[in-house]
């Protein structure tokens, strides 16, 4: 009888019936909201600037507030890389900001997280900003586009080519410019402006919303120097001051349509990216002046969602991330008073440098994670990068891990677990920074230490820089000098993973 019940035990334990765990929901569906330029102390439940923002913080409330969470990289196109392809951009040759008319970036033959979820049976969709590149060369915007989001793994997307302050300044519904007049047609180019078209050098009485300060004194549209040149297209043509209620509504709709089959949504926000321009609903509301203004208007966006969410049940089987694509900046190249107006208000949240920097403000950034009934409310002090998003998805719906770079770090993302990544190699404009438990190692780079334009530190020096963030959180110490041994140690750590592409030996270090 004993020998019995001792099997019919160690059958239940096998079994893992004695270990009551709740399962998660077969595939939830994911949404991932993506800022442009958000630092980590925009966003209020950081508790470190000024700048009020309820919606982002209720959702940290509810959800896993993340500390020590990173893009790649410290500006857009490499993150979005490296995000959506669970692979480090600095392997990815010409992975840095691009124009708005440059080729795919992203190889349509790799796996992405929308091409893996829909292999899992999701409805994957793009709402917002892109700037990974359409096509593989000159580009006719008036036909279909091909190499697009759509070629990478999305079923339908509604986006901007590249950045609000680059042409063209139109919106493109999956392989179609929205809007566009078959008599009119778009042309664009990013070297030689279309004879007879005014810029803003030409014709500087037509920036009547902003003037530029650096770059962006090309084609003018609605009052707004951009860069690059376009002609035409007129019907297609954005109005700024629109574009949060446009990415919004058609966020909200494709989630909406899929809202009974598991889907998979990029929302790529637009703000706070220069040219800033709130809604009149949210212009002046900050008191911080426009960059204010339009981080309030992206939390209003962002408690829609949730309140979408919330009110269709959706949201006890639905992962929200919210993140963005590197660190803030306030003097982007326009003259719209972000500097003037900014006040006590600490964007990169005490943390040096800022959006271009090697320094911790360039890619650490605000990182929250939502899922009611399955993450517990919590902060969590983890190294978590958003390379890991492929692997730990790929773990979420039982699939391979396609990329060696992305770690399955679903527990963490889950806050089941506090063990995030040992290391992590951190990217600005192809120079490189290395992070491993407490540490960080800038190699010496060769240029400015500071952008004056932009009044940001990059992080280069000719001498190593070794700092330890427990101890200097705003990396004021150089150790490289008194503690030779961890400066070695990094320095071996490091080579391990980026091996090829720097010659240690060299004085000044440059990406080969
Ligand atoms: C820079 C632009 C900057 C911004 C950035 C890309 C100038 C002088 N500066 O070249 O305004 O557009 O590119 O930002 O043109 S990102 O967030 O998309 O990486
Ligand atoms: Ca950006």
């Amino acid at each position: 009888m004993k020998f019995k019940l001792l099997i019919l035990l160690s059958f239940l334990f096998l079994n893992g019936s004695f270990i009551k765990k709740e399962p998660l929901p077969q595939k939830p569906n994911i949404i991932i909201i993506y800022a442009d330029d958000l630092g980590y102390g925009d966003v209020s439940a950081y508790e470190k600037g000024i700048l009020q923002t309820p919606n982002m913080d209720k959702m940290a409330k509810n959800g896993i507030r993340f500390t020590n969470g990173h893009a790649t990289s410290a500006t857009c196109t490499p993150s979005r890389y490296g995000l959506l392809t669970g692979i480090y951009p600095w392997r990815k040759e010409g992975a840095r900001v691009l124009p708005g008319d440059a080729p795919l970036l992203i190889d349509t033959s790799l796996v992405t997280i929308p091409k893996m979820l829909k292999k899992a049976g999701y409805q994957t969709g793009i709402v917002g900003k892109w700037h990974l590149g359409i096509g593989k060369g000159e580009i006719d915007w008036n036909k279909d586009l091909l190499l697009n989001p759509n070629d990478v793994g999305f079923d339908y997307s509604y986006i901007m080519a590249a950045t609000t302050d680059r042409v063209p300044t139109v919106f493109i519904e999956n392989r179609r410019v929205v809007g566009l007049e078959i008599n009119d047609p778009l042309l664009v180019n990013y070297n030689k402006n279309f004879e007879g078209e005014p810029t803003a050098l030409s014709n500087p009485e037509l920036m009547t919303k902003q003037k530029w300060d650096h770059g962006h004194n090309m084609s003018m549209h609605n009052g707004i120097p951009r860069i690059g040149f376009q002609k035409g297209g007129k019907s297609a043509l954005w109005h700024d001051e629109d574009m949060a209620d446009i990415f919004l509504k058609q966020s909200l709709d494709f989630i909406h349509i899929h809202k009974n089959k598991p889907f998979f949504l990029y929302y790529g926000l637009h703000q706070p990216h220069v040219p800033r321009s709130p809604h009149p609903r949210f212009a002046g509301k900050s008191g911080l002046g426009v960059r204010g203004d339009v981080i309030l208007e992206a939390d209003w966006c962002v408690g829609e969602i949730m309140k979408k969410l919330e009110e269709t049940g959706l949201d006890k089987n639905t992962l929200v991330i919210l993140s963005s694509d590197n660190g803030p900046v306030l003097n982007d190249g326009y003259i719209d008073g972000a500097v003037e107006m900014n006040g006590q208000h600490t964007p990169s949240g005490g943390l040096r440098g800022g959006k271009y920097s090697l320094y911790e403000a360039g890619t650490r950034v605000p990182f929250i994670a939502s899922w009611k009934g399955v993450i517990r409310p919590q902060v969590s002090d983890a190294l978590v990068c958003q390379i890991d998003f492929l692997a730990s998805f790929a773990q979420l719906t039982g699939q391979k891990n396609p990329s060696a770079d992305s770690q399955n770090l679903l527990n963490v993302f889950l806050g089941k677990s506090k063990k995030g990544r040992k290391n992590l190699v951190l990217e600005a404009s192809n120079r490189l920074a290395f992070k491993k438990g407490d540490w960080v190692l800038i190699p010496p780079h060769k240029g400015s230490s500071i952008a004056k334009e932009v009044n940001i530190e990059l992080g280069n020096s000719l001498q190593y820089q070794l700092f330890n963030l427990k101890s200097d959180n705003a990396e004021q110490n150089n150790l490289a000098k008194v503690n030779p041994r961890k400066l070695e140690e990094m320095k071996e750590a490091m080579k391990q993973i980026v091996d090829n592409r720097y010659n240690f030996d060299a004085k000044e270090l440059e990406l080969k």
